[in-house]
């Protein structure tokens, strides 16, 4: 279901004036607005397949209702959010949740809603009906090479996938670990993990990157063999050139300097980019900006300098993604919020004064470091990601919009109440 572009229209012009009021205040105050609202629109965030659906917890699931029922409705709904905020315009496969049947009917469909297929997500966390070795002792890190080979080759499944749709990138997240001591030996698990993520990236073509995510604890809760961004960068760098590390921002354990790591990541080429939520405590999967909107202007601050420190393009250099998904708000109200408190964050890490703050860096001004910091992350630039998104087509106020039109109430419609879209 998409929206009548009237429709956008109407909504702009009955909340121009008061949009421009606020604007002009920012024009006045900022130097570089135009600059910033051109970096905004051709920044995009990719939207997973699996948040489409209401997340459940292990305790329970909630449908909203209305939820996609097969891979060309979720394309429908990110298709639906990139006509609200024209900056979702990617989605993000997870295999086998969603397995493209007839690659060249997803693909025309895909360019019909202008949209592109970002990293195709493997899955070896879970066992399928049908699969014959389990992974219950894990996947990749398996004794038993049998296993090992079983979870090789769906990676390799998954790689042919992507590139039927055009996806250059393979996210590859474990769940493989140990839950007490004594029953893995650490370094034959990383061995084994190591030998069997060099056969699938001996499968990736030329142009194509991998991403290993690392996660600190669940399902394992004693160890895990990608646990953090350490171990992840062993294996990105034992691997080679194609490959990176992938930070999912809910996967440190609690007070983690995220910035940090953002920073050093940048600084060696190896970070791959983000699965953006917020947590409280762990992989809450939160929707973005929600707990902690501070530490994400914190990290885009850290890829904003170290990405313009490499010369790298912020909209295609790393890979921006969206990992969220819980139960108890509209998915797509959830990724709406999402996307522009992703957007928030970039655009108040391009307004901050880093020549300053070099300056104040090297002369151990510490008061002045934290006002400059502060200075743009207080500035409210919501006028300035409504500007960019009416300029590239979209809604001033998306949500609203959504709301509004009662979309969800239509999609409910159309599929009913009781469908219940595969995922988490
Ligand atoms: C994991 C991890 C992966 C995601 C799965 C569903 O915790 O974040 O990226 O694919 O959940
Ligand atoms: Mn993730
Ligand atoms: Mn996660």
């Amino acid at each position: 279901m998409l929206l009548n572009r009237s429709l956008i229209d109407q909504h702009n012009e009955s909340a121009l004036k008061t949009h421009q009021l606020k604007l002009a205040g920012l024009q006045n105050e900022l130097p570089h607005t135009e600059g910033i609202i051109s970096l905004l629109s051709a920044f995009q965030v990719a939207i997973p397949s699996w948040a489409l659906g209401t997340g459940g917890t292990r305790f329970g699931r909630f449908s909203g209702g209305g939820e996609p029922r097969n891979l060309e409705e979720k394309m429908e709904d990110v298709a639906l959010l990139h006509q609200l905020n024209r900056s979702s315009g990617a989605i993000s496969l997870h295999i086998p949740w969603d397995i493209p049947e007839n690659p060249k009917h997803i693909r025309a469909l895909a360019n019909q809603y202008d949209l592109r297929f970002d990293a195709v997500n493997s899955n070896t966390f879970q066992d399928q009906p049908g699969q014959n070795y389990s992974y219950k002792f894990g996947s990749l890190q398996h004794v038993d090479k049998t296993v090992r080979q079983q979870a090789i080759d769906h990676n390799i499944e998954v790689i042919k996938h992507g590139i039927e749709l055009g996806s250059e990138s393979l996210t590859v997240w474990l769940s493989d670990g140990s839950c007490f001591p004594g029953q893995l030996n650490f370094r034959k698990a990383f061995q084994r993990t190591l030998e069997s993520l060099q056969e699938i990236y001996g499968a990736l073509p030329d142009n194509w990157k991998m991403f290993v995510e690392y996660k600190a604890f669940e399902p394992n809760f004693y160890s895990m063999t990608v646990g953090d961004w350490g171990q992840s960068l062993l294996f990105a760098n034992k691997l080679g050139p194609k490959a990176f590390t992938l930070v999912d921002l809910g996967h440190h354990l609690p007070n983690a300097n995220i910035e940090q790591i953002v920073s050093l990541l940048l600084m060696e080429g190896k970070l791959a980019g983000f699965h953006f939520n917020d947590s409280k405590y762990g992989d809450d999967d939160l929707t973005v900006g929600s707990i902690n909107p501070y530490q994400l202007f914190l990290i885009f601050n850290e890829l904003v300098e170290g990405m313009n420190a490499r010369g790298m393009n912020h909209a295609k250099d790393l890979g921006w993604m969206i990992d969220a998904s819980h139960n108890v708000k509209d998915p797509l109200e959830d990724l709406l919020q999402s996307v522009e408190a992703i957007q928030l964050a970039y655009a108040q890490a391009l307004i901050v004064d880093t020549p300053a703050l070099q300056k104040a860096q090297e002369n151990n001004d510490v008061v002045r470091c934290q006002e400059i910091l502060q200075a743009a992350y207080r500035t409210d630039l919501r006028p300035l990601v409504a500007e960019a998104r009416m300029r590239a087509g979209g809604a001033l106020q998306p949500l609203q919009l959504f709301r509004e039109q009662e979309l969800r109430q239509q999609l409910i419609k159309a599929r009913g109440e009781k469908a219940i879209a595969t995922g988490l």
